[in-house]
């Protein structure tokens, strides 16, 4: 079988949900937005999708180096394709994690297999947590620590067992405020008592001796582990910070550097647990590499983001990574209905906090391919 074409489809929806200025979403008014779908296509009718990707990078840069190329080499064109990472802009973790993704659709869809299966499954059912949107200023929204605690009580009636915070952010006018994080945490512990596990993800920003008073505070209201309160480039802060707390610290999310700097990470003691997703690591390729790497020294793996990608890996997942992180999450938005190109929603998550890996062949998208041809977006 041989790669034919490699094909985006970019297409216009209605969004209400905004990004600041550092890139944090949040619920916003209503407004036109764009959507991408990568089309692999090949000799023998066999297809393979993935949403995201930049156009540009896909169809100038992906798609002359995956022509005449079998799908199936999934590793040889992975590898190809990072190495071409060092030189071009264009090429980022994200674009290269579509391509990966899209191939693995292919080689479910071909295969009539979800792509988990194909991986080696482990489970077919995952344990969320509520990932709560970062902080706000919006009345009622995310704007105070008794308006996470209402939230925190909304989402353990709807069957969460865990909830993280996303506390307060710049451009958020009071913004970053160690003492205000804690008592967000410290008001959603009060609120679902022991009845749920509590994460915090906080600023990205604070200082050594900031992030070690949050985290103490975190061991005194029990919290299950503790994320990103530091630049994840000063790797050395991040050990001497693990040194200090009892409560497992988490990481890296977004450091670049794939399995590599996961794999520095663990040598030096940096984290408790570590950290990657699909977009982040470049696909479903180099995050399966990283679980094993992390079994191999009996490290805990949590998985950053949700979607059809990380899902898929967590169900075949042998190392605890114990949970899917299921958001953004926040009060105003509503996380059940699917996106318009999609019929389904790809986590469906029952009354007890499962979230069921879909047994549709592939990454088990439902996707509104009439949808997508109907609302093109003329580029
Ligand atoms: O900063 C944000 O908007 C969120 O923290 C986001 O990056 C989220 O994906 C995350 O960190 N989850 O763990
Ligand atoms: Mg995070």
């Amino acid at each position: 079988m041989k790669i034919v074409d490699v094909h985006t489809e970019v297409f216009r929806y209605k969004s209400n949900v905004a990004r600041d200025l550092e890139g944090h979403t949040h619920p916003g008014p209503e407004r036109d937005a764009a959507q991408t779908l990568v089309k692999i296509v090949t000799n023998e009718g066999a297809e393979g999708y993935c949403f995201g990707g930049d156009k540009q990078a896909i169809e100038h840069l992906v798609k002359p180096a995956l022509v005449g190329e079998d799908p199936f080499y999934r590793e040889k064109i992975w590898q190809r394709l990072k190495q071409w990472q060092r030189q071009s802009q264009l090429f980022s973790d994200r674009v290269v994690a579509t391509v990966d993704m899209a191939l693995w659709d292919l080689a479910g869809r071909y295969l009539n297999q979800p792509v988990y299966k194909l991986l080696g499954g482990y489970r077919d059912k995952v344990p969320a947590y509520a990932s709560t949107m970062c902080g706000d200023e919006v009345e009622g929204g995310l704007n105070t620590p008794e308006t996470y605690a209402d939230f925190a009580e909304k989402c353990k009636k709807q069957g969460y067992s865990a909830l993280k915070l996303h506390t307060w952010m710049p451009p958020v006018s009071w913004a970053p405020d160690p003492k205000r994080d804690v008592a967000a945490c410290r008001a959603v512990r009060e609120r679902v008592r022991d009845d749920m596990d509590l994460m915090l993800d906080c600023w990205h920003h604070y200082s050594r001796e900031e992030a070690l008073y949050i985290g103490r505070e975190l061991e005194r209201l029990n919290f299950h582990w503790f994320e990103e309160p530091m630049d994840e480039h000063n790797t050395s802060s991040y050990v001497w910070l693990t040194n200090q707390l009892d409560i497992p610290v988490v990481g890296p999310e977004t450091a670049e550097g794939k399995m590599c700097t996961r794999a520095e990470w663990i040598v030096r003691g940096a984290s408790d647990i570590s950290r990657g997703g699909v977009a982040d690591l470049g696909g479903i390729t180099p995050l399966m590499k990283t679980v094993h790497l992390c079994e191999s020294f009996g490290v805990r793996l949590e998985v950053h983001g949700g979607g059809a990608g990380n899902l898929q890996v967590l169900g075949a997942m042998g190392i605890p990574g114990e949970y899917y992180e299921r958001g953004l999450l926040h009060p105003f938005l509503d996380y059940e209905k699917p996106a318009p190109w999609l019929k389904e929603i790809v986590d469906p998550m029952d009354g007890q906090g499962y979230v069921h890996i879909p047994q549709r062949p592939g990454l088990g998208l439902d996707i509104d391919f009439d949808y997508i041809k109907d609302n093109p977006v003329i580029t």
